[in-house]
């Protein structure tokens, strides 16, 4: 897939100042436009939302050709894509922000200010380091793991596939500290390993169900 950026859309930026937050198309291949979510809201903005969960639907237990090429409801719950994340953190959307917001409503973030997922080649591998927020980082657990969903094992569990036992698709290493595509589970004060989890958001806690979470980039 080529991707460009439409010119009067370059970046979310050219809307910052004279728009609220909302969609915007960008162009990933000639022909096609892909409505992105400006987040114009969260600090240091604007941003583009590649990932939402806001409540429990829509089925994120998927292979690798919906990770791939995304999936779900963009005015809701959504997987951008790997391959337009790969194309945009090439073109320079290499800052990543994470948003998290427990059963009690308690927030988190957490910003990477180096981001990038490789090609399909490499499996999208993760990179996220130079962390800077108020959770624990547990993207650092994944970062250099390659992307794994259940129809195509590429994470270092050599007797499991990791999208199987977390129920989701993530840079699975063997296997996780954190599952935002896992499924979605009220926490009623159980850890559960397969739900969408961030570890350590409480102390003392490993495997914390989250109730929202969204992840999104922006060029520095
Ligand atoms: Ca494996």
């Amino acid at each position: 897939m080529d991707v460009t950026i439409r010119k009067d859309y370059q970046t979310c930026s050219d809307v910052h100042g004279s728009c609220s937050s909302g969609w915007y198309p960008i162009t990933p291949s000639p022909g096609q436009t892909l409505a992105v979510y400006c987040d114009l809201d969260s600090p240091l903005g604007p941003w583009i939302v590649i990932h939402n969960r806001q409540d429990g639907k829509g089925n994120f237990y998927r292979g690798w050709n919906d990770y791939k090429n995304g999936f779900g409801d963009l005015g809701g719950n959504f997987w951008i894509g790997n391959e337009i994340i790969h194309k945009l953190t090439d073109l320079g959307y290499t800052i990543m922000r994470v948003e998290l917001e427990a059963w009690d409503e308690s927030k988190r973030h957490i910003e990477y200010g180096t981001f990038s997922l490789a090609d399909e080649a490499d499996n999208y591998r993760l990179q996220a380091t130079d962390p800077s927020g108020n959770v624990y980082n547990a993207l650092s657990y994944h970062n250099g793991r390659q992307f794994t969903t259940f129809d195509s094992d590429n994470d270092v569990c050599g007797h499991c596939n990791c999208a199987v036992a977390s129920q989701g698709a993530w840079w699975y290493a063997a296997c996780v500290d954190s599952s935002l595509n896992g499924l979605y589970k009220e926490d009623l004060g159980n850890d559960i390993a397969n739900s969408m989890l961030w570890y350590n958001v409480f102390q003392g806690r490993s495997h914390v169900p989250m109730k929202k979470a969204r992840m999104m980039i922006k060029n520095p």
